[in-house]
């Protein structure tokens, strides 16, 4: 392709869209996946770094090292939704995917800095879930921040409402953020340049059934058949107003391909590390801290991006 090679290393925390998005990054000609980390956020570890080898194996991708993730943050995610992904390992796509000699090397942090010493070039950090790992590894060892060409993080919610809903909060964070807002609060503080796609714009791409009808229609396409089993999974939470499944971490992997479909505003940006509103994202005009922040998408681009990638082989 007229595409230059984009290194990208990939943090997820196990949600149904955040192998969604693997399938989509296994998928991009012009990206060479560095390694896969592991958050226990959204997931029960060991369960998500099956899922995360059974994907490699079915995309013949044995070569990309894996590693999980030590830190628990702060607001545990709720345990129905950790549990949740159990089930994609049982899909008749993914039950009799063998993963053989599959190891996670132990602790994200450490190999995070090891992929970032070791990249040949600027490395996009693409974080679809809380960003504990990076900052850590940065804490550690600060000259790497050098290292690292972009950060791409699905998190926060700057001015729309958050989709936090538990006890002692107001309800205006995002639940990336939410997991270790200390973390979240040290990112804005690393001069790094970040790309956030907040609720902000994931709010207009909602997992519709209209477009998993669309997707089953060409099920034929082996990967359009698994993706629409995942989403799937996604619909017992599907129409209640509260729960809407969107295509969070899906829309955030798909800027590394089609940035161009994008809106985006740069703003000042900080987050409330403690209290009633703790992971709040919010402006913070004058502190320095910018950030691009994706506010719209135009959906007929993306989705169409969507249908395309699934159709791959
Ligand atoms: O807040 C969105 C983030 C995304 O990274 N996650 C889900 C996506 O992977 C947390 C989340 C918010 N609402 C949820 C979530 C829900 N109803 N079920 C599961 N996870
Ligand atoms: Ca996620």
């Amino acid at each position: 392709t007229d595409h230059p090679t984009h290194y990208v290393l990939f943090d997820h925390d196990g949600g149904v869209d955040d192998f969604l998005s693997l399938l989509l990054l296994l998928h991009m000609p012009h990206i060479e996946l560095l390694g896969i980390s592991v958050t226990p956020a959204d997931c029960y570890l060991e369960t998500a770094l099956l899922t995360t080898h059974k994907l490699l194996a079915l995309a013949q991708r044995t070569d990309i090292e894996v590693s999980g993730g030590n830190y628990h943050g702060v607001n545990a995610f709720p345990a129905d939704w950790r549990a949740k992904p159990k089930i994609l390992n049982a899909l008749p796509g993914m039950i009799n995917v063998d993963t053989p000699g599959a190891a996670h090397y132990d602790d994200s942090v450490a190999f995070i800095r090891r992929k970032l010493a070791a990249a040949p070039g600027p490395v996009t950090v693409l974080l679809t879930g809380p960003c504990s790992n990076l900052v850590h590894a940065l804490e550690q060892d600060p000259t790497l921040a050098a290292k690292v060409g972009e950060v791409v993080w699905m998190g926060g919610a700057v001015d729309v409402i958050g989709n936090v809903k538990t006890y002692n909060h107001n309800g205006t964070a995002e639940w990336n953020v939410f997991w270790d807002p200390i973390s979240a609060h040290k990112l804005f503080r690393m001069g790094l340049p970040v790309t956030i796609v907040p609720l902000d714009a994931t709010n207009h791409v909602p997992v519709s059934f209209d477009f998993l009808q669309q997707l089953a229609q060409q099920s034929n396409y082996f990967f359009s058949n698994l993706a629409g089993q995942f989403w799937a999974t996604t619909i017992d939470t599907i129409p209640s107003y509260e729960y809407t499944y969107f295509m969070w971490d899906v829309l955030t992997t798909s800027y590394l391909a089609i940035p161009e479909a994008f809106d985006f505003d740069m703003v000042e940006l900080d987050v409330t590390p403690t209290g009633a509103s703790a992971g709040n994202t919010h402006r913070a005009p004058g502190s320095g801290q910018w950030v691009k922040m994706a506010v719209n998408v135009r959906k007929g681009d993306f989705y169409a991006y969507l249908f395309r990638q699934l159709r791959q082989p």
